[in-house]
């Protein structure tokens, strides 16, 4: 496939509803989008990068300037390119991983409607929707938190998770245990708020029954992941400290996790992400697909993904869960679940209007 050039779009668009985590409030979701164009198709991608680099060391502004300087000339000067081959051309450039799997994904979903094919079709999926989760950020009290749990089951989501941080773990769970009973799927998510110091105070988590405690230490221990996991019964679920393959395949060699959330931007892209599933599945660990408070662009292309055999009930929430309005038909709720599209590529476009709206502004690189 032969790219004309691709446009780099920055937007940015409030969330309806601030998540606030361990690290910080999340109430804008500042975009980075791609829109690679071929002579017969063009596809969308969107970074998942935050504002700031504090989930992880990318950040919006970087992600646009690498992709702008480094990334996209690296493909444009091919002449043939396909998505399988984008990681592998874009490899002697280190890190960058959400900036590269938006290009990945842009190029992907170019191809996808070049062929006429479905990204949930070339994955394989065998599920036509998915269920839906919602991750809740922490609240300003207890009683907050039961009411907007409470209105999510109402909603018909299938799967609550709540952030935690120290001085916010203990209370929120048992309290949401007490109201909603122990038959609630119940996630934690601590993103690497803890230090391996805390193990005495994670195991007091063990008596609810969670499902899984995520990322409680930081992003390069594995090793001290290995050792929580002896001290704690609930299962421990990686999602910062997995970047890639590799690093899946040393957490699961090292027993530093049971489950393993993929984020297809953290882990440089759809294929990878792919690839960790099918690693995971081989060695009998669960997968579940976790969002970035994506626009309906990657929300579309995280729903045919998780649609694969191996993940469990994820992040993947409605449109309406984060946006008054979002930049694609919105994705929402049917008896729990979010339909997987069936369009070419990813299945949905950015309504013109509201992309012009959103937009600050525009490069076009050319080849
Ligand atoms: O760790 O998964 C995370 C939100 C902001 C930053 C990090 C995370 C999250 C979420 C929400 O859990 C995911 C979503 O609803 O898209
Ligand atoms: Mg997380």
């Amino acid at each position: 496939m032969k790219l004309e050039g691709i446009e780099i779009v920055r937007a940015s668009v409030s969330l309806r509803d601030p998540i606030r985590t361990s690290f910080g409030s999340l109430d804008q979701r500042d975009l980075v989008l791609l829109r690679a164009v071929t002579a017969e198709a063009e596809g969308w991608g969107e970074c998942v990068a935050f504002k700031t680099p504090l989930y992880s060391s990318e950040y919006a502004d970087a992600a646009a300037t690498v992709l702008e300087r480094f990334l996209i000339p690296q493909v444009l000067a091919r002449p043939d390119i396909s998505a399988e081959t984008v990681a592998e051309v874009l490899h002697p450039i280190r890190g960058h991983r959400m900036a590269k799997a938006a290009l990945e994904a842009a190029i992907l979903d170019a191809q996808l409607r070049e062929w006429g094919v479905s990204f949930a079709r070339y994955l394989g999926v065998t599920r036509d929707r998915v269920p839906a989760g919602v991750s809740i950020g922490i609240r300003k009290s207890i009683a907050d938190l039961i009411d907007v749990v409470g209105g999510f089951l109402d909603e018909g989501y299938r799967r609550i998770k709540i952030k935690i941080a120290p001085g916010w773990d203990l209370e929120p769970v048992r309290a949401l245990r007490e109201r909603f009973g122990a038959d609630l799927p119940l996630q934690v998510d601590a993103n690497a708020a803890y230090t391996l110091a805390d193990a005495a105070h994670l195991a007091q988590l063990d008596e609810f029954g969670l499902q899984l405690m995520e990322q409680p230490l930081g992003e390069e221990q594995l090793r001290q992941h290995a050792e929580l996991a002896r001290l704690v019964s609930t299962p421990i679920a990686l999602d910062e400290s997995v970047v890639s393959a590799e690093c899946a395949a040393d957490a699961i060699a090292m027993r530093a996790c049971r489950i393993v959330n993929i984020k297809p931007g953290r882990v440089g892209g759809y294929l990878e992400g792919r690839r960790i599933h099918d690693l995971c599945r081989a060695n009998g660990l669960a997968v579940w697909c976790g969002g970035m408070a994506e626009t309906g662009i990657g929300r579309a292309a995280n729903v045919a993904l998780a649609a694969l055999p191996g993940f469990m009930p994820g992040d993947n929430s409605a449109s309406g869960r984060y946006f008054e309005q979002d930049l694609t038909e919105p994705f929402t709720l049917d008896d729990g679940h979010l339909t997987v599209p069936s369009g070419p590529g990813i299945g949905v476009t950015p309504l013109p209007d509201v992309l012009k709206s959103i937009t600050s502004s525009t490069t076009w690189l050319p080849a």
